[in-house]
């Protein structure tokens, strides 16, 4: 039995607590902790965990075999240096750091402590629809991969949701999920900006079109409109040389009622990535007994957010932004 310790007791880290505890094979949670005792306390009253009012402590906790950071993003790079240090297993929700410049210290005490450890929280890789693209293209039966069409709706955002952020939060799945998609590196990006909808406000740009170039010379779109209104809507179509493939979604029933036919659209990521949260999760507990990583790791964390960082830039400059990385990939990271 996996022992896995919280660091973050908000929305996400119960939704994590309750997984891991109703629907989880092999792990059990023991200790949880969070900056508000209260929040910690209602997680803990959820699993019967221990609760610790210092998150370093909890890292260091006999009970804690493994960590599951769900803090928010500006605090992963100390719980997940300290994890590092203590050679214990860490799964962590996205963002891996909020800086490129941490990503790398992370990747660089990984690559040091000579152990796979961390594994990232970008649940799309295990997205069935996602994952039905790739075996496709895997297959060769399609020839090359030639471009990429996405978009990134949601319903609506919070008031305190910026231009920056349709990168940093919103599109950075895409920047994990797609060169993943079509085993490729990013090489340019550029934002273009269309006219803002009415539901936006003064601080966002909204809607955007972010434009990706991998090494390859696959060229991708991914329309982020974060005030679509009509729903949650992830949409993926891959342009290849002997076809072209449009990702599956999750099937509702399709309703015939007032002269017009009609089928549900998802309102959150929660519902839409249900099963892909479920399945990353026990993949990581699966994985501790051979202490290997197979979902997204430290080094994609660094590229995403190197990515992130070029995408934004691209936002204010209007150019095209060349995605470059300080390191070349390690050995370490390579499969
Ligand atoms: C949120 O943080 C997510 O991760 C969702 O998947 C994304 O659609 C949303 O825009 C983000 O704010």
């Amino acid at each position: 039995m996996l022992r896995v310790g919280v660091i973050g007791c908000g929305g996400m880290g119960k939704d994590h607590i309750r997984r891991l505890t109703n629907k989880i094979q092999g792990a059990v949670v023991t200790a949880v902790s969070d900056v508000f005792e209260k929040s910690a306390e209602e997680a803990a009253a959820i699993c019967g965990a221990k609760v610790y009012a210092d998150s370093k402590e909890l890292i260091q906790a006999e009970e804690v075999d493994a960590v599951l950071i769900v803090s928010p993003g500006f605090a992963h790079v100390d719980s997940l240096l300290a994890a590092i240090a203590a050679g214990k297993r860490v799964f962590c929700e996205k963002p891996l750091c909020t800086t490129a410049e941490d990503c790398l210290k992370v990747v660089k005490a990984e690559e040091a402590s000579g152990k796979h450890l961390i594994q990232l929280g970008f649940m799309r890789r295990y997205d069935r629809g996602y994952r039905q693209l790739k075996e496709a293209l895997d297959s060769g039966a399609y020839g090359e991969p030639l471009m990429l069409h996405c978009t990134h709706r949601n319903p609506s955002v919070g008031e305190n949701y910026n231009t920056p952020m349709a990168v940093h939060d919103t599109a950075i799945h895409e920047i994990d999920v797609l060169h993943w998609l079509v085993d490729d590196e990013y090489e340019s990006a550029q934002v273009l900006l269309p006219k803002v909808t009415k539901y936006s406000h003064s601080q966002l740009k909204d809607p955007q079109i972010m434009l990706l170039r991998t090494k390859k010379g696959v060229c991708i779109d991914v329309e982020v409109f974060v005030n679509c209104k009509f729903g949650y809507d992830i949409n993926c179509e891959a342009v290849c040389e002997d076809g072209a493939l449009k990702m599956a979604q999750p099937s509702y029933p399709q309703i015939r009622k007032n002269a017009a036919v009609s089928t549900a659209i998802d309102t959150d990521c929660f519902v839409r990535f249900q099963e892909a949260y479920d399945a990353e999760v026990q993949d990581w507990v699966d994985n501790a007994a051979k202490g290997i990583i197979t979902g997204p790791n430290a080094w994609d964390g660094y590229l995403a957010a190197v990515t992130a960082d070029a995408l934004v830039k691209a936002q204010e400059t209007g150019q095209i932004e060349e995605i470059v990385t300080a390191v070349e990939k390690p050995e370490f990271y390579k499969a």
